[in-house]
């Protein structure tokens, strides 16, 4: 992307006046991911897009699903839960429901997310959960070493199908959008600025906030290097009549994932209430979840167990 000079000074004077807080969102842990990966790029991304915002560490919760990106729980400071692969979505909307006073935000791989869990991805925005979602799509099973997921491009050779995978891949946002989202966009893990501008237009968001990180893999993805991208990236800030309320033109632009690679925000809804605004249950309440437990005494429970 060329970014506007004159935007970009703002944005980088706006990141150095919130190094305080930018630097409790990085954590001190032992970085493991490989030379080149773009879960590197993503956790910077998210770092600037939660200060800008005017995040503090104690305002959000960070989920993390199993694989080389969940392993960023520990790389990052703040509220962080590691959940079981493939399940991050429902231990995050378990989260948003109980206090909606903190930003929830979640992020999961492309085989946790589309081939072992894609139910709670389903169902997270169909309800429309108060969260931000994060997929990590470095198309392959990176953590336990190369092997295809549903996003692994046709004919790529992987460790489990050295003859190379017979099937063809899913494609991410395409598959949400026909879900009747609220938010989608895209970007792509080597340009940092993009990602943290995605970021924080989902963090604005009211609703499930889908974000598609097409994320390198030097080690194991071989179908795509940074010059693969970058000849065939197109973003949408570009097309002044894109429209981002129309569903179909979103769907159409998503499409292509081999010549013309739209990047942006592709879909946004700013109309429809989240889950818990949604429940009748809810409607009179001033109060939230969190603050409605009770406190019992079990002391005299206790003592006849004894
Ligand atoms: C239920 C379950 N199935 C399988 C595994 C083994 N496993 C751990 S990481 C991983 C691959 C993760 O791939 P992806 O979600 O794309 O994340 P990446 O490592 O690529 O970031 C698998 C299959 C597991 N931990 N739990
Ligand atoms: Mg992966």
């Amino acid at each position: 992307m060329s970014p506007n000079p004159q935007n970009h000074c703002q944005y980088l004077q706006k990141l150095s006046e919130k190094k305080a807080e930018y630097i409790k969102f990085e954590g001190d842990e032992k970085i493991t991911w490989c030379n080149g990966c773009g879960d590197y790029g993503i956790q910077k991304a998210l770092e600037r897009a939660l200060v800008l915002e005017n995040l503090t560490t104690r305002d959000v919760a960070l989920f993390f699903d199993i694989g080389c990106n969940g392993n960023g729980s520990d790389k990052i400071g703040g509220y962080t839960f590691h959940g079981l692969h493939g399940r991050v979505i429902s231990a995050a909307a378990g989260a948003c429901l109980a206090n909606p006073n903190i930003k929830v935000i979640a992020a999961g791989g492309d085989g946790g997310t589309f081939s072992e869990g894609i139910n709670h991805l389903v169902h997270g925005v169909r309800n429309n959960y108060p969260m931000v979602f994060i997929l990590h799509n470095n198309e392959n099973y990176g953590l336990t070493i190369g092997q295809a997921s549903a996003l692994t491009r046709r004919d790529q050779p992987m460790n489990g199908s050295p003859d190379g995978v017979v099937t063809d891949p899913m494609n991410a946002c395409e598959f949400v959008l026909g879900l009747k989202p609220t938010f989608v966009a895209r970007t792509f893990s080597g340009d940092i600025r993009h990602m943290t501008q995605m970021l924080q237009l989902a963090l604005r968001h009211n609703g499930f906030a889908f974000v598609e990180v097409m994320q390198l893999c030097p080690t194991f993805n071989k179908a795509t290097s940074t010059a693969w991208f970058e000849e065939r990236m197109r973003y949408l800030q570009n097309l002044p009549d894109y429209d981002v309320a129309d569903l179909h033109a979103a769907r159409r632009a998503a499409e292509d994932l081999e010549n013309e690679i739209m990047m942006g925000l592709l879909y946004q809804d700013k109309t429809r209430p989240n889950f818990i605004e949604m429940l009748p249950s809810r409607a009179e309440r001033k109060t939230t979840l969190i603050e409605e437990v009770d406190y019992q005494d079990i002391g005299e429970f206790m003592e006849e167990l004894r």
